[in-house]
């Protein structure tokens, strides 16, 4: 049995995110670590929170906080919202641990060692008052192209040119407004990654199995020539991993950090040592997963994360692992995803356009949104959220099909035969009928979720609830009731247990309706059913059940319009 080691794109510090931001990484990777060990496979599931750079300093410094500790405050609000969402990490780290400041500065060490580091000189701007050089976006002025007066460094917001600093008339320091600012030399690490071109696109070549959109994506990057060049991997900042070759000093470095997208993917092996400490666990614990010296051979590790952060995952963060010349454990395959839109524009951080995870879990529990989130996962192209189709989809397929059939199945069995599972004698036709379908269609199912094609997975198993629906209309057991009552005990008898079976199946995409329905069940620990045949008589006649509350309320028209209301946006 092979053990699957699974990390989702850590998401930034800076803010609450959004469901477009959830969907792109998180969520699928959830549902697949949950699949995984359902399956009884091994599973190490690892995401972080991602807390350096400018955007960290940007946020807390707009929060009127010293930078540590909104990173803090941050980390407990995500941590509380992943919870909420029931996103089964086995850990969720911080890229300021200790354990990734040290594993950071012990690449950057191995990279030098193996020449794979350069010491470049070059200009910046430097503010005097503010007594530091200001990154790109911490520079203001007026945008040379339209005239913008609040222009970036990096990019005016009006016209979208991309800029240079000393593009800017009349530049200032965003950070205190000064425009006492000089040009003044610096020196900065760069990866030194073109060198490890061929390697690289050999090991891509190498991926026969990877979805397009990955591959697509590395290829454009390694072969547009200016993809791969050389990279400056530090910054002239205070908030970051400060810049140590290994455990010694860095000469020339003083004062400086690590850029957030060098020590950022550090961060998921980091995690997991963190996640061993956390445990009371030792090295070896945590290096079975990653180092192939140490056993990781038999692990295989499945990266996710929204195609913006593809070219880091394919090409520097493995010019990172391989320049090492150390054995840790590349990525296996990478699940990357497109974007989600909201309601006819994008969902926007900055103008609050969208619902984020906070809003949405008050307004509706976590598996509303997962199912409609996983039925719609931009996998293979940008989809939309629209509220209209995230009313149908919860009234039709969450509430109709599912609830409706869990709800009148147990009602009519406690009506009729009390709260045990009824006898009735063996299954018929009908029910092999419907059992051969439910194979065939599981068959498919598993193979869609060892694929990671999770929009053909929940219409999979939406299909297999609709089955079981059809089976119980044509069944009739209300009817055979008064004719045939040993038919409709049978039939009931059947019917739990295809309730059973749905929990069981569902468990990736809507947990909490699982241990909900498992739990009415009487049935906890209910296993995959590699054996279909026997999981459809595992309630024997005598068990006991109870009614499950309403599972999933229907969204009316009035709700609709408000929350569309709400969430439009300034
Ligand atoms: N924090 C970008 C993002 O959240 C970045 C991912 C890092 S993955 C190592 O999309
Ligand atoms: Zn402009």
């Amino acid at each position: 049995m092979t053990r699957t080691l699974i990390t989702s794109a850590i998401p930034y510090i800076n803010g609450i995110k959004h469901l477009g931001n959830l969907i792109g990484s998180q969520l699928p990777a959830d549902a697949f670590a949950r699949y995984k060990r359902a399956r009884g496979g091994e599973v190490m599931f690892i995401c972080a929170t991602d807390e350096h750079g400018t955007p960290a300093e940007l946020a807390a410094a707009k929060a009127g906080k010293p930078v540590a500790e909104f990173c803090a405050e941050m980390w407990e609000v995500q941590k509380r919202l992943s919870d909420g969402f029931r996103l089964s990490f086995d850990h969720f780290g911080r890229s300021s641990s200790e354990r990734n400041r040290a594993l950071t500065q012990h690449f950057a060490g191995q990279l030098a060692d193996n020449d794979l580091i350069a010491e470049v000189d070059e200009k910046q701007i430097y503010s005097k008052a503010d007594g530091r050089f200001l990154p790109d976006r911490y520079i203001e002025g007026t945008c040379p192209n339209c005239g913008y007066e609040a222009a970036r460094g990096d990019q005016c917001e009006n016209c979208t040119k991309q800029l240079d600093p000393t593009d800017l008339i009349n530049p200032r320091s965003a950070v205190s407004g000064s425009t006492d600012l000089e040009v003044r030399e610096t020196r900065h690490l760069y990866l030194r990654q073109s060198k490890m071109r061929a390697k690289l696109n050999d090991w891509i070549d190498s991926k026969k199995d990877w979805p397009i959109l990955t591959t697509s994506i590395a290829k454009k990057w390694l072969n547009d020539g200016d993809g791969l060049r050389d990279r400056g991997i530090t910054r002239d900042l205070d908030w970051g991993v400060p810049v140590k070759r290994g455990d010694e000093d860095w000469p020339g470095m003083e004062g400086k950090v690590f850029y957030v997208w060098f020590d950022a993917p550090i961060e998921y092996i980091a995690a997991t040592a963190e996640w061993a400490d956390a445990q009371g666990l030792d090295d070896s614990a945590w290096q079975r997963w990653w180092r192939t010296d140490k056993g990781a051979d038999d692990v295989r590790y499945v990266q996710f994360m929204g195609k913006d952060n593809v070219p880091f995952h394919t090409l520097s963060f493995p010019a990172t692992i391989m320049g090492s010349n150390e054995p840790w454990k590349l990525v296996d395959y990478i699940k990357s995803f497109n974007y989600l839109n909201y309601d006819g524009g994008q969902f926007s951080t900055s103008q609050g356009r969208g619902v984020f995870m906070d809003q949405a879990l008050e307004i509706l529990p976590s598996d509303y949104w997962r199912w409609w989130l996983l039925s719609h996962v931009p996998e293979n192209s940008d989809s939309e959220f629209t509220w209209e189709n995230f009313q149908a989809s919860i009234n039709k397929d969450l509430a109709d099909v599912l609830g409706n059939f869990v709800s009148r199945v147990t009602k009519f069995c406690r009506a009729k035969f009390g709260e045990q599972v009824p006898d009735g004698g063996a299954y018929g036709d009908a029910e092999a009928a419907v059992t051969d379908e439910i194979a065939t269609r599981l068959k498919a199912f598993e193979g869609q979720m060892e694929a990671i094609e999770l929009r053909k997975a929940t219409s999979e198993l939406r299909a297999i609830w609709v089955a079981g629906n059809e089976y119980l209309q044509s069944a009739e057991p209300w009817a055979k009731f008064k004719t045939d009552p040993e038919q409709a005990a049978a039939t009931i008898r059947f019917a739990l247990n295809l309730i059973r079976l749905y929990a069981v199946l569902s468990g990736p995409f809507i947990p909490d309706a699982t241990a909900t329905i498992l739990s009415a069940m009487g049935d906890e620990g209910a296993a995959w059913p590699n054996d279909l045949d026997a999981a459809l008589s595992a309630l024997a006649p005598g068990h006991g059940f109870s009614v499950p509350e309403v599972l999933f309320a229907k969204i009316t028209d009035d709700a609709r319009a408000q929350m569309e209301a709400r969430f439009a946006g300034a």
